[in-house]
């Protein structure tokens, strides 16, 4: 939909929309040019492309992958055009309903897709734009505008309708209700008029093919996520969430049904927003600015934290991978920061100047910039790749920090000495790290003598356990397979980097293990290249410190690896919870609900049970009430059924460990995505930053979610 067709980069190579993303990934198809005024669209407009057949038969190839993922972006399709309606100027409000019978709609208050009939296609423009793949409307000739939102694999409503087993559009348009409904893509009947309505817009309601996805439960909070990120980026558009559904997911069931954002502020509350949690220097600064090469548009904010937070996004998709505008904005703000302590005599003639990663510890910014033709490249496609933004960003941003700093002289030397202060700190840094080095540690000359490491040096088929605790690590060594697995015990509580500078992360020995073991380097010297495991796993215990534990590796790797993140090496390890054997037949439980299906399959009953630990036998008895007939309470004896819960790694011998944990055939294994990062960012700062205010605020909000509580 989103009045855009797509074009092939190079059409000499290729046959078809479908082959260009299967060569090439679905941005090698790049969004033509579109008027953002909101010129008067007619049916004639729209091209014609193809049919979507393609797409049930390949759905991965449309929406990236068919779990919980694939099936938030059916939402997020039908939500960007509603966005651009809005950035268009026609639409203030935009609702976002699960269903009670599980389905979506989505509605938004604009011009109402047109009904008016197709020349080519002979039938409505609502019905060509929802049963046409790749079709869209293009307005006054390829450069009259430009396209403002955009999902991450930008499809279009056509392919969320191929993909579901039912969809209803309803448009409100001149004072009339038109109505068309669709069963996995094919119309079911003509666009009808339903009678009189005084509402203007389009609303679609999809309900997901079960045939297609693993998955068709959505989250409320997977969605709010990005929903309120949108809200940031389209500033004075509202965006609201219902959750209608009867059963809701655990996760959700910790919020409100109804979610509202609306930000006046903009990307200038999108910074407030992120910095919740730090202690802040001055207000956010916001600029913005319309160049022949695009519109820029950014909002900054100094803070006492130690880490950046730079966000960027193209066309409201998110950057994640950077490009242009970011390398644009990064020299602006070592050059702009430098020539303003330069000329007013904060930095002295004899000192040296201050380093980018100086002017950013602590900065929270966020980029956004809107151009015509958005070129996306880079391993997961976010990563801008227009060469011209680069200097479009940079002169805006020197212009006006430049002149924001001038008018503002108190915020500046704030600011200024902020960034002194990070540069003497990297020098002690620097200073602490060489002497490390010298030593012949960080790059791997000498490897940690508790690191069990594995024979195989291809580093594609390495992986590392962290494993918390000696006895766990003892039986991991035993258990694992030496050729390609290396084991790394940790002792206690690793050092809580969110409140340490690099130069004291460095003299904690279990820290400088780790880091020497993954054997890239850190911080400046930094070399991916150099990674020894591909895959790195965090073994904890299953209880509240084997939590924290983890928590506190993942704050690590997030501040200071996040390219292992994004680049999936880091994952965390699941060890069951229970082991269940009844005679020669064991089975391994990693939740409650395994253990009593494993339960119910063998019939089972309290009696029947032998529990390793007393404060099991409630439960237990509580199962076998349940699931005993009278009949079977007069069968023959069954086997005992023996139930043992882990409490932690250290009981499983190494044989268990091996079966359940360390067998890349049979476990199981949580992959940490970046997916969340800004969610993450701001827990990781509240719960291991420095101000205590807002930790206190987060625990008692979720301490009621808490289950098993382990203490
Ligand atoms: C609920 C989700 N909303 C949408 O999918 C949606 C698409 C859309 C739209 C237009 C207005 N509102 C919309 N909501 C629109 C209208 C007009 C011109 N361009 C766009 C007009 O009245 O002149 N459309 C987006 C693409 C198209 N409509 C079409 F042109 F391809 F049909």
């Amino acid at each position: 939909m989103r009045k855009t067709i797509y074009q092939q980069n190079n059409p000499a190579i290729l046959t078809g929309f479908w082959c260009a993303e299967a060569l090439f990934g679905p941005r090698f198809l790049r969004r033509l040019p579109e008027d953002m005024a909101g010129q008067k669209y007619t049916a004639e407009q729209i091209q014609v492309l193809e049919g979507l057949e393609p797409v049930r038969k390949r759905p991965g190839m449309y929406i990236g992958s068919t779990d919980a993922r694939g099936l938030h972006h059916l939402v997020y399709e039908i939500v960007d055009n509603s966005i651009d309606e809005a950035m268009a100027g026609h639409a203030t409000s935009i609702l976002i309903t699960l269903e009670e019978d599980g389905s979506v709609s989505v509605e938004d208050n604009g011009r109402g897709i047109p009904v008016d009939i197709h020349p080519t296609t002979k039938r409505s423009a609502l019905e060509t734009v929802l049963t046409t793949l790749h079709a869209g409307g293009k307005f006054g000739g390829d450069d009259s505008g430009y396209k403002v939102s955009g999902g991450l694999h930008g499809v279009g409503s056509s392919v969320v309708n191929a993909l579901s087993i039912k969809m209803r559009a309803e448009v409100y348009r001149d004072g009339t209700l038109y109505v068309q409904e669709y069963k996995r893509g094919k119309p079911t009947m003509d666009v009808k008029k339903s009678g009189k309505t005084d509402k203007k817009g389009t609303k679609i309601n999809f309900m997901p093919d079960e045939e297609i996805f693993d998955t068709i439960e959505f989250s409320m909070d997977f969605l709010m996520t990005r929903l309120r990120q949108q809200a940031y980026l389209t500033r004075g558009v509202t965006i609201a969430m219902i959750d209608a559904r009867k059963k809701r997911p655990s996760e959700d069931q910790k919020h409100p049904r109804l979610y509202r954002f609306h930000f006046e502020g903009g990307i200038s509350a999108y910074v407030r927003h992120l910095n919740e949690s730090k202690e802040t220097i001055g207000e956010p600064i916001w600029f913005e600015k319309d160049t022949p090469d695009g519109f820029v548009e950014v909002a900054l904010q100094y803070t006492q934290a130690f880490q950046e937070h730079v966000v960027s996004f193209a066309n409201n998709i998110h950057t994640s991978e950077g490009g242009h505008h970011m390398t644009g904005f990064k020299a602006a703000i070592t050059r702009t920061v430098n020539a303003y302590a330069r000329s007013f005599g904060l930095l002295k003639e004899k000192e040296e100047n201050l380093t980018a990663d100086d002017v950013r510890e602590g900065l929270t910014a966020v980029i956004s910039v809107r151009l015509k033709e958005p070129q996306f490249e880079g391993q997961t496609k976010s990563k801008l790749g227009n060469a011209e933004m680069k200097t479009a960003v940079e002169t805006v941003v020197n212009e006006k920090l430049s002149a924001y700093l001038e008018e503002h002289p108190g915020e500046a030397k704030d600011i200024i000495a902020k960034c002194m202060l990070a540069a003497r700190a990297r020098l002690a840094a620097r200073a602490a790290r060489d002497s490390v080095i010298r030593k012949g540690a960080l790059e791997g000359m000498t490897l940690p003598g508790k690191l069990a490491d594995c024979s195989d040096k291809d580093p594609a088929n390495c992986e590392l356990f962290i494993v918390e605790g000696d006895s766990a690590g003892g039986s991991a060594k035993q258990g694992r397979k030496r050729e390609f697995q290396a084991i790394l015990p940790l002792k206690g509580k690793i050092l809580n980097v969110e409140q340490a500078r690099l130069d004291k992360m460095l003299a904690n020995t279990e820290i400088k293990a780790l880091i020497i073991a993954l054997g890239m380097g850190i911080g400046e010297a930094k070399d991916i290249g150099k990674l020894r495991y591909h895959r790195i796993v965090i073994m904890t215990d299953a209880d509240v410190d084997g939590a924290h534990i983890r928590t506190l590796l993942l704050t690590l790797f997030y501040r200071y690896y996040p390219e292992l993140i994004e680049g999936g090496f880091l994952y965390i390890a699941q060890p069951p919870l229970y082991k269940i054997q009844k005679g020669k037949d064991i089975r391994y439980a990693f939740t409650d609900a395994e253990k009593m299906n494993t339960l119910k399959e063998w019939g089972v009953t309290a009696k029947d049970t032998e529990e390793a630990e007393p404060s099991e036998e409630a439960e237990e008895k509580e199962i076998g009430a349940d699931l005993t007939t009278e009949a079977e309470q007069k069968a023959p004896k069954k086997a005992r059924v023996n139930i043992q819960r882990y409490k932690g790694l250290g009981e499983m011998n190494p044989e268990q460990l091996w079966d359940t944990t360390l067998d890349p055939t049979n476990r199981i294994m949580l992959k940490v995505t970046m997916e969340d990062a800004e969610k993450a960012d701001a827990t990781f700062t509240t719960l291991m930053g420095s101000e205590v205010a807002p930790r206190r605020k987060f625990i008692q909000t979720h301490a009621k979610a808490v289950k098993n509580l382990d203490i």
